[in-house]
């Protein structure tokens, strides 16, 4: 029988009539319940299958778009995305809030109740993988036929328990639950071969390699929605997974080798087990470097699948396709192209390279020198034997072009080389991500300079066109929109609702700072917002606070250069003082908060966690000081907590060494939600300065410049902490096991650190963040000037979207226009 695809294709249209029809299906007949046996979990799962419905019709509508379009498209390759919870952002960003709402209301159900049913996703580290997350939110908002590409690990970032005060990582199991969001695309799997030799022949006297591998393992596709903000576009995130493949098994097996068979397969299938739970200091390690090429070897097949159905001439690939290369993690796609290219496709070594070079982008996103990526030759030989020839004549043929330019200068070729000799022979993926490139951007300002400068002034020097910014920005659509709704709405009363779509109307706020009434309701919503938070601090650590606390907030991952361990010395500092003086009567009570994970093999990050928690254990129960200090760490950081911590928060604190935060994004989330900020004169903080006026942020400290004299210079912390009596007694105070009676001296090797090397200059920056908190303070008291600036930072922190930034990419670097549907259809 020949299927009427007319019908088929009708669309279901999802009328708030049909809408309870359609939960009451899912709810029977998918997840065979009724009203007596439906679990919580059972409801939230047909809420999510009735909005995917809804979903899927845009998304298929949207393929047929770009299709027809025959536009260039944009593929992301990104190792982590943080997406964090989906069901109400794609509501929201559906346009289906009020619909969904009133048409659920006849069966009394209210889809918000549900929301925390929702596993998170959480593939990724930080900032760099929430970045991505915004980035599809902009693209999919912004018309523009994207791709993101990523890995589907069965386990995303660690859990993070507190036991005795000391981290403890347990394994997220987010896939536990089905995961409504993604659809399993069989039918596009790849095989990805690794290990083997190559072989050398010989056509027409040309020399020819052929890779003959040793094991393959597939790569199986996962998509999921990525809904874009009242435009009724869905693009799309596809997620790898690693599988051995079953024949592969079978004759094995057949061979009378089941152990190694079947040995192979759980080796071919940890690929994606596990998400490396450490941002900067991996590199070393095998199996993740196996994981990189996997996916880039998926994603770049995926690529040209896509292209050969629109040319079969490879010189049009980059006209059809722009690959952004999100860090150095996915650059052995480089290399992978060039592979493709010259052994599958035969096309000359040249024309190869002219087009691998026109399809790539590369974003930095940290001059932290242990974070930038060197991959030992060895893990090339043992399994991307060719992609090594590969790198080697690339860097022949770089090298060449180097000495011509630079007649004479061997250690230009030194500085410059893709292989690093001393002491291990290693492939530096920065300078391939480089020369292998249209565009190289840092993420700030300040940031992109430093690279040009400090980080890669050779580069630089060679090709000064490539260098170039493009400042971070995050969604208005999670971070205001939908994490502060009562905000939210308020602003739209006031000046409409373009401004979800266009931050830059923000602006039209400004007049507002002066205007009573509108300031009496932004303090209110703070406070609504306060006392939301102050309910969940006692749920997850039993602490309780007062509602209209001062909440000062640093929440982010662990590091030492984003100086947590000032923060807290800081909180002890303050301690001292209430305890000395006890003149406390009018004071507010100041809630100092803390969250965030630290990687599971960085001891100095953990200890630190160590002392917060401690320190927080002896001030929140000492009786002296009526609890006019709080310290709270709040475990288990993640985006669904982000969005409870950030719209209650008046302090947010920004305060890494001068230098070291590439961009920071938490930064823009607070000020946007209306948190003032200390901060340091690093990464966006800079910009978001200049946007919101120096009269409405707190900076302190050293500036680039001076932290660079002083680590040239000789530094002598400890000089400051004999000299500086504030420092002494905090320090001293910590060495006297006033923190850790049961433990002493464990915080010994944090003090050491200190006293004998301080790296990131908290000693240094000391005296001049207490004297900044002291001027906040005193700012604070005057409430009508705090709501005022409060106001002000919001009004202005259009910019900071992150639609601003993908815009910014898209005309410079991708060459992309957006994609919209002809009027009338
Ligand atoms: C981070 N880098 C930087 O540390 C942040 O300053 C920046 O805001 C984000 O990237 C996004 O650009 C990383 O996470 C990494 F992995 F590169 F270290």
């Amino acid at each position: 029988m020949k299927a009427n695809w007319d019908n088929i294709d009708a669309q279901i249209t999802m009328q708030k009539e049909s809408l309870a029809n359609f939960f009451v299906h899912y709810l029977k007949f998918f997840g065979g319940k009724d009203r007596y046996s439906a679990s919580e979990l059972d409801v939230y799962n047909a809420l999510a299958y009735t909005i995917r419905d809804h979903i899927i019709e845009k998304w298929l509508a949207t393929k047929v778009l770009y299709n027809k379009s025959h536009s260039k498209r944009i593929y992301y390759l990104s190792m982590e995305y943080l997406l964090g919870r989906l069901f109400s952002n794609n509501i929201i960003n559906l346009g289906a809030d009020k619909e969904f709402r009133e048409g659920l209301k006849k069966l009394g159900v209210d889809w918000e109740d549900y929301t925390p049913w929702e596993r998170e996703s959480a593939l990724g580290n930080g900032g760099l993988g929430r970045l991505a997350a915004c980035f599809l939110d902009s693209m999919a908002t912004l018309n523009l036929p994207a791709i993101g590409y990523g890995l589907r690990y069965e386990y995303g970032i660690f859990r993070q328990d507190i036991c005795q005060g000391y981290q403890v990582e347990e394994p997220d199991e987010w896939l536990k639950f089905d995961n409504i969001w993604e659809m399993k695309r069989i039918e596009h799997t790849v095989p990805v071969h690794f290990g083997g030799e190559v072989e050398t022949y010989h056509i027409d006297g040309v020399e020819k390699f052929n890779w003959c591998p040793s094991y393959t393992v597939l790569g199986i596709p996962y998509d999921m929605p990525v809904v874009g903000y009242g435009n009724n576009i869905v693009n799309t995130l596809r997620l790898w997974s690693a599988k051995v493949s079953e024949e592969f098994d079978l004759q094995d097996f057949n061979q009378g080798n089941y152990i190694d068979a079947v040995s192979e397969k759980v080796e071919g299938e940890t690929l994606t087990k596990v998400l490396y739970p450490d941002d900067r200091t991996e590199s070393g390690r095998e199996l993740r470097f196996r994981q990189q090429y996997f996916f880039v070897c998926c994603s770049i097949q995926d690529i040209m699948r896509k292209f050969l159905k629109e040319s079969s001439d490879f010189r049009d690939f980059p006209k059809k396709a722009v690959i952004q290369l999100n860090d150095t993690h996915p650059s052995i796609s480089i290399a992978e192209l060039m592979r493709i290219l010259v052994d599958e496709k035969h096309l000359p070594w040249d024309v190869a390279w002219d087009i691998t070079r026109k399809s790539f982008g590369y974003t930095n996103h940290t001059i932290l020198p242990e974070a930038l990526e060197k991959w030992p030759v060895e893990f090339f030989q043992r399994h991307l034997p060719r992609h090594l020839q590969i790198i080697y004549k690339l860097n022949q043929h770089f090298l060449q072009e180097v000495s011509v330019q630079n007649p004479g200068d061997n250690d230009i070729l030194r500085r410059m080389s893709l292989v690093e000799e001393y002491p291990q022979k290693k492939i530096r993926m920065a300078h391939l991500a480089i020369i292998g490139s249209t565009s190289v951007n840092g993420v700030s300002e300040i940031h992109s300079e430093i690279l040009k400068e400090q980080v890669m002034p050779d580069f630089y020097n060679s090709f000064p066109h490539k260098f170039n910014n493009k400042t971070n920005g995050i969604t208005p659509r999670r971070w205001l929109l939908q994490a502060n709704p009562s905000l939210a709405k308020l602003i739209t009363e006031k000046i409409g609702k373009e401004w979800i779509t266009d931050l830059s109307q923000l602006k039209k706020l400004e007049k507002y700072a002066d205007d009573k009434d509108f300031r009496k309701r932004f303090d209110k919503i703070k406070l609504e917002n306060k006392k939301k938070l102050a309910k969940l601090i006692e749920i997850e650590t039993g602490v309780v606070v007062e509602d209209d606390a001062i909440f000062d907030v640093q929440i982010k991952r662990i590091h030492e250069y984003k100086r947590q361990l000032m923060n807290i010395l800081h909180v002890i500092h303050l301690y001292c003082e209430l305890r000395d003086h006890k003149n406390f009567k009018d004071a507010p009570q100041r809630v100092f908060l803390f969250a965030g994970k630290a990687a599971p093999g960085y001891y100095m990050a953990k200890m630190i966690i160590k002392l917060i928690l401690n320190v927080a254990k002896v001030i929140n129960n000492d009786e002296l000081i009526k609890d006019k200090i709080k310290v709270v760490f709040i475990p288990n950081y993640k985006v669904s907590l982000a969005e409870t911590i950030i719209p209650a928060t008046d302090i947010s604190e920004q305060i890494s060494t001068a230098g070291k935060e590439a961009s920071g994004t938490g930064n823009m989330k607070f000020a946007l939600n209306g948190a003032l900020t200390i901060g340091t004169l690093d990464g966006a903080n800079i910009e978001i300065m200049n946007e919101v006026g120096k009269e409405n942020i707190f900076t302190f400290g050293l500036d680039i410049d001076e932290i660079k004299a002083k680590r040239e210079g000789n530094y002598e912390p400890y000089q400051l902490y004999s000299e500086n009596p504030n420092i002494k007694k905090v320090i001293d105070l910590i060495q006297s096991n006033f923190f850790s009676l049961h433990e002493p001296g464990i915080f010994e090797p944090i003090c050491n650190s200190l006293l004998t090397q301080d790296q990131y200059f908290v000693f240094a920056d000391f005296n001049a963040y207490m004297e900044c908190h002291e001027k906040i303070l005193q700012e604070y008291k005057n409430q009508k000037q705090w709501t005022k600036k409060a106001i002000l930072n919001v009004a202005r922190m259009g910019k900071f979207s992150s639609d601003r930034t993908i815009n910014e990419y898209a005309a410079d670097i991708w060459k992309v226009s957006p994609v919209k549907p002809k009027k009338g259809k």
